[in-house]
């Protein structure tokens, strides 16, 4: 009989992927709702050293789990389109080839950045909480929020997600959309080559009435919102960042929301995630919190196992994987 190659799956995933799988590998499976601790998955890959690793973005790749695996890994399969909680250039030393899953969450996480930015310019949670109190002021300005319409907005990173974000936007009124990022983008049609502006970055921050983080997280990305940045910000500026946690510079979000640097933020994404229970950002009142469901709509996430499956069957079978990183570029 042939040795099976041995896969460690990190999550639940729907039955019918894990099926799947079987028949192809030997699982390693953690069939529970509760997530494996960095110890108990170096413990996992000591015991049974796998070939293949699913994983999602919450599962940190980093030197030493790698070197606990050892030479046995042959590939890894992440489930997502971000890849800051690899690391890359060992894997890349190592020939470990990475497939992720871009494409198919853009729009549920677009759709889930819209939620999140109505949610924070409107004061939804806010609003949800005052049910039962409702009527007990006659000021006409209870509960007013900041409207979208003819507004400057900033998105920082115009990417598939960030531009898919800029789309949505439109029917909604806004003025423009100010992006920055590494490259400036090509718009065949003039109505784009209006709409859209590429800036710098500093221009972007002191002209927007919103800000959308929708960029990678990097070594030029990490706390990018820092203290300078919220200082050129408006005043009343609302800034969302669906992306990663490590954008933002926590401390100096505090002191912007609490000294009225900035307006109001939402957030999808925070360090650590979750936030822990008694942590100073969710006791603020313009602070909108989200726990990490940008992707998480049935279709985004079907099609995101779908994908790291036939990643890990093509590799395993010796064909190209459907979406591999291209390590080069990391
Ligand atoms: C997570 C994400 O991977 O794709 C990404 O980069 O951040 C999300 O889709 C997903 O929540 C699983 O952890």
């Amino acid at each position: 009989s042939t040795i099976r190659p041995r896969l460690f799956i990190t999550q639940q995933m729907p039955s019918q992927f894990i099926h799947a799988l079987e028949r192809v590998f030997e699982l390693d499976y953690q069939d529970t709702p509760t997530p494996l601790s960095p110890e108990q998955i170096l413990f996992r890959i000591r015991a049974h050293p796998p070939d293949a690793i699913l994983f999602t973005s919450k599962i940190k790749i980093d030197k030493e789990l790698l070197s606990v695996v050892g030479d046995k890994l042959k590939m890894l399969a992440t489930f997502s389109v971000g890849y800051d909680h690899i690391d890359v250039k060992e894997c890349q030393k190592r020939g470990i080839p990475i497939g992720y899953t871009p494409g198919v969450l853009t729009d549920a996480t677009a759709d889930l950045a819209m939620a999140l930015l109505l949610a924070t310019a409107r004061r939804i949670t806010q609003a949800v909480r005052a049910n039962g109190e409702w009527g007990t002021s006659c000021d006409v300005m209870w509960m007013c929020g900041k409207p979208l319409t003819n507004a400057t907005v900033g998105i920082v990173g115009l990417g598939l997600i960030g531009l898919a974000i800029a789309r949505r936007l439109q029917p909604f009124s806004i003025q423009r959309a100010l992006y920055s990022g590494t490259r400036e983008k090509y718009f065949d049609s003039n109505a784009d080559k209006t709409f859209f502006k590429y800036v710098p970055f500093t221009e972007l921050l002191g002209e927007s009435d919103f800000v959308i983080i929708a960029c990678e997280l990097n070594e030029h990305t990490k706390n990018m919102f820092n203290k300078n940045a919220f200082e050129q910000m408006k005043n009343d500026a609302i800034l969302i960042n669906i992306a990663r946690g490590g954008i933002i510079d926590q401390d100096a979000l505090y002191d912007a929301l609490t000294n009225g640097f900035i307006g109001a933020a939402g957030l999808d994404v925070t360090v650590p995630e979750p936030l822990p229970k008694e942590h100073r950002l969710l006791t603020l009142e313009n602070c909108t919190i989200f726990p990490h469901i940008g992707s998480a709509d049935v279709s985004a996430r079907h099609q995101m196992a779908q994908i790291c499956v036939d990643n890990l069957f093509n590799f395993f079978s010796g064909k190209p994987m459907v979406h591999q990183l291209k390590l080069g570029d990391a």
